[in-house]
């Protein structure tokens, strides 16, 4: 999946300069295929479908979504990541994948990248902060792995884990939450065809700052749900714990989906302002995404519910 030549169409359009300059740092190394399981940062990607869950509106700047960021291992500023997770080491990268399945098994980059097809998904995603972003992502549904391992019945929910390696995240020490980073999502949430096991964006893997080489997005659910740089995948019976309902119980809960109606209860969640708009628009109820999922939570009253 990953090609050696340049890429056919639409690069000249969307694509930006450094793209470019990537690809011919790419070119120069041509024995990547020799080393199964290397994650290669900044590697055009190819044989990518588009996909219909995309959104048409207009795509974030490259330079915003990737200079703006929450990654909170590498520091609380939003232009900290893109600098202190320059170095990080992301190959090889392995990711266990245990808990109440019937084939535990622990998959490389490379295993990764050839579980199924690669799709770009244009994804709105909504921080709890107020902003939010138009990302062309690249991935495949969470389900087709989850497949691969046969969850048991007792598997309820899915746990997530990010890296975390103090010696090369030590601006972790002042973020103020506890490491590593953890996540969860219901089974039915994981496997829902929106929930993007993803490895790349703008036409590319994944930049470090941006959860090289594997993250979750989650759309219909608050950024911080959107874990980065993944290591482990648990199945389990109970509802696993999450680092921000962790860190702050009263304002942050289990579901976290985006909801204009329940307040964060130091601000509003009605609004939010694109990166690199000016005015800002109402956020929508699942951040746009009701039509596929509202269905997942019917019954439950969603004040209680956060
Ligand atoms: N491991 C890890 N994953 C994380 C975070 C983090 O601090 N650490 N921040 C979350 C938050 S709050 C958001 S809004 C999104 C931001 O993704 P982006 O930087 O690609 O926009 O990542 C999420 N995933
Ligand atoms: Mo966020």
């Amino acid at each position: 999946m990953l090609i050696r030549k340049p890429p056919q169409i639409r690069a000249s359009e969307i694509t930006p300069k450094h793209v470019y300059l990537n690809r011919r740092k790419f070119l120069a190394v041509p024995a990547l295929a020799a080393f199964p399981g290397l994650a290669p940062a900044g590697v055009r990607l190819a044989d990518v479908r588009k996909s219909p869950f995309s959104t048409d509106e207009k795509i974030t700047p490259y330079q915003h979504a990737t200079h703006y960021n929450n990654f909170y291992e590498f520091g609380t500023g939003k232009e900290q990541p893109a600098e202190l997770a320059k170095n990080l080491r992301i190959s090889p990268w392995a990711i266990s994948v245990e808990g109440h399945v019937a084939r535990p098994r622990v998959f490389d980059f490379d295993d990764i990248m050839k579980l199924a097809p690669l799709e770009e998904r244009i994804y709105r995603l909504r921080c709890v902060e107020g902003w939010s972003m138009v990302i062309p992502w690249i991935g495949y549904p969470l389900n087709a792995l989850i497949r691969q391992v046969e969850p048991t019945s007792k598997a309820k929910y899915v746990a997530f884990e990010s890296l975390y390696d103090s010696k090369q995240m030590p601006a972790a020490r002042w973020a103020g939450i506890p490491f590593p980073y953890v996540e969860g999502l219901r089974m039915d949430e994981a496997m829902h065809p929106l929930t993007l096991l993803c490895v790349g964006m703008y036409g590319e893997t994944l930049p470090n700052q941006s959860g090289a080489p594997v993250r979750l997005v989650v759309p219909w659910k608050y950024g911080f749900k959107s874990i980065k740089s993944i290591v482990k995948i648990k199945f389990t019976e109970k509802q696993p714990p999450t680092t921000w309902s962790r860190a702050n119980p009263q304002e942050y809960g289990f579901y976290s989906n985006v909801n204009p109606q329940v307040d964060h209860p130091r601000w509003s969640q009605a609004k939010e302002r694109r990166l690199g708009e000016f005015f800002k628009r109402n956020t929508l109820m699942f951040n746009g995404y009701g039509d596929q999922v509202a269905q997942l939570y019917a019954g439950m009253d969603l004040r209680k519910y956060y």
